[in-house]
């Protein structure tokens, strides 16, 4: 029989990146690295597909900072559809498929539609869908409360013919001169028979300049992933989530290397309606795994069996490989197949980032360090006077149980058939993190570590870093001198909290 036991697994505490003669400067060196096959990232930063790390806020954050959101499963179809349609919504060089109102609704009815979409004002449209007005906070400003229920949007609108529109097809720059001249802050866009394709706003050229990295699809809206599942109503999910818009879709299972997660990813490159989204398969831990996601067709490999914060995996079955292995060995077959890798899990500071693009990857999966973030789901939770936020794995019992509703979580380790919380194998734990603020500042610290990296490197780009990283491994002696260690430490680095 062949020897079964394997060369030792480092991770990313066990290395350590070699300085380097250099003339490079941390302010001059390039991110950019590659996503999948075709979307490429100013930032090589993707929010895991976690129920307490992201939904709509955390995806369109993300993506702004030039990174991707993941969009989490664990949840029914219609929502998760309707995350992806907030995020392709939130702005572009034009919203093709704008929320609209009717004539006959009440200024209260649109009032809550405003709410809901989270915009000031809205196009009002005939049902055949040719454009009637526009009603905005502006024709509202002297509309009394109290006559919010009886009064109608056509009474309070700004009729068609007080309108500026523009025809559909307009440039950025033709738009943005109308916007200028007339002093109004909504373009509609209509078609030769005075139907709304379309809307331009200001707001839209304002983020543009605001956020000059955001990772944006040819219509320049923001880039978003979505999970999904591998059996029972993931072709409805995937469905729905191609038609709202989503760009890459990810076959999120605890184990890549099942043949019902191959056959899905299969499935979904070979059908004609996902031909214009990315898939991306996993999670895999070897190069074997890799290989057959390759051979399955994916767009790109997601590479962690075991290293999340919040996993128990490695202990519950005994079963994973620490990180740097893991995907040094997954980009063996990646690197040559032209496919890139997502290091997904165990990263606990800005330098592991490097550590996982010198071991083969191209970006990295991170749910602990954003999942304290303002924009991830759920509210802030005080204990002693510190502010946290609830952080779980996907398979902790809390994400895995029914309790009242369905989980959508337990087909990711492969337990859907079972029925009754208490027949649960749960693989995860649930906990918190600290509170850390807004995503910008989160990913400022994550990338500026980056840019430090590849400045002790020697790397301008994430290709150069690839090229001259070389590790050396340490003790557990090394690791200790690593860390602050023989002070007591009195204030706290934004990018550094004890251990
Ligand atoms: P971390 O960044 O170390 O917190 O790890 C996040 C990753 O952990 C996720 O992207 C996912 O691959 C994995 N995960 C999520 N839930 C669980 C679990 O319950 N075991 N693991």
């Amino acid at each position: 029989s062949p020897d079964v036991y394997a060369p030792t697994g480092l991770t990313y505490d066990d290395v350590l990146l070699l300085p380097r003669l250099t003339d490079v400067v941390p302010s001059e060196v390039d991110t950019t690295s590659r996503l999948t096959r075709r979307i490429s990232l100013a930032t090589p930063l993707v929010s895991a597909a976690m129920d307490t790390v992201t939904e709509s806020a955390m995806a369109i954050a993300m993506a702004r900072q030039g990174g991707v959101g993941v969009l989490h499963r664990n949840l029914p179809i219609e929502e998760q559809a309707e995350q992806v349609r907030r995020v392709k919504r939130s702005e572009s060089g034009m919203v093709t498929d704008p929320v609209t109102v009717g004539p006959g609704a009440t200024i209260a009815e649109l009032d809550r539609l405003c709410g809901h979409y989270k915009v000031s004002g809205l196009p009002v449209v005939e049902e055949d869908g040719s454009l009637l007005g526009i009603i905005t906070n502006r024709d509202l400003r002297f509309v009394p409360t109290d006559q919010w229920s009886v009064l109608t949007v056509r009474d309070c609108m700004t009729p068609r013919e007080r309108l500026v529109t523009g025809p559909t097809g307009i440039s950025r720059e033709a738009a943005k001169a109308l916007l200028a001249e007339h002093r109004v802050e909504k373009l509609p866009v209509i078609d030769p028979d005075g139907r709304l394709t379309g809307l331009i706003t200001v707001k839209d050229f304002v983020k543009t300049e605001q956020y000059p990295q955001a990772t944006k699809d040819d219509a320049g809206r923001l880039v978003v992933g979505a999970a999904v599942g591998y059996w029972g109503d993931t072709w409805q999910r995937a469905t729905a989530l191609a038609e709202a818009g989503v760009d890459v879709l990810v076959v999120d299972t605890a184990n890549g290397g099942a043949r019902l997660a191959l056959e899905m990813i299969g499935r979904l490159k070979s059908d004609p309606a996902f031909s214009g989204i990315e898939v991306v398969g996993g999670n895999v831990a070897t190069r074997e795994g890799a290989q057959a996601l390759i051979d399955a067709g994916v767009d790109a490999v997601k590479v962690g069996v075991g290293p999340g914060s919040i996993c128990t995996t490695r202990v519950v079955a005994g079963v994973g490989v620490p990180q740097v292995t893991a995907v040094y060995e997954a980009a063996r077959a990646c690197a040559p197949a032209g496919v890139p890798l997502i290091a997904d899990g165990g990263l606990q500071y800005s330098g592991d980032i490097a550590k996982a693009l010198v071991a083969g990857a191209d970006t990295v999966m991170l749910g602990s360090l954003l999942a304290g973030c303002t924009e991830s789901p759920g509210d802030l939770v005080f204990v002693n006077g510190k502010q946290w936020k609830r952080y779980r794995g996907m398979g902790s019992l809390g994400a895995m149980s029914s309790r009242g509703r369905t989980s959508y979580s337990k087909d990711r380790y492969f337990q859907a058939d079972v029925s009754g919380d208490d027949k649960l194998i749960p693989e995860g734990v649930e906990g918190q993190v600290p509170f850390s603020g807004s995503l910008a500042d989160v990913v400022y610290q994550l990338v500026g570590g980056l840019h430090q990296s590849m400045f002790y490197v020697g790397a301008r780009s994430v290709t150069e870093l690839k090229e001259r990283g070389q590790f050396v491994r340490i003790t557990s002696a090394g690791l200790k001198e690593s860390h602050p260690h023989d002070v007591k430490m009195t204030v706290e680095a934004p990018n550094y909290t004890g251990r």
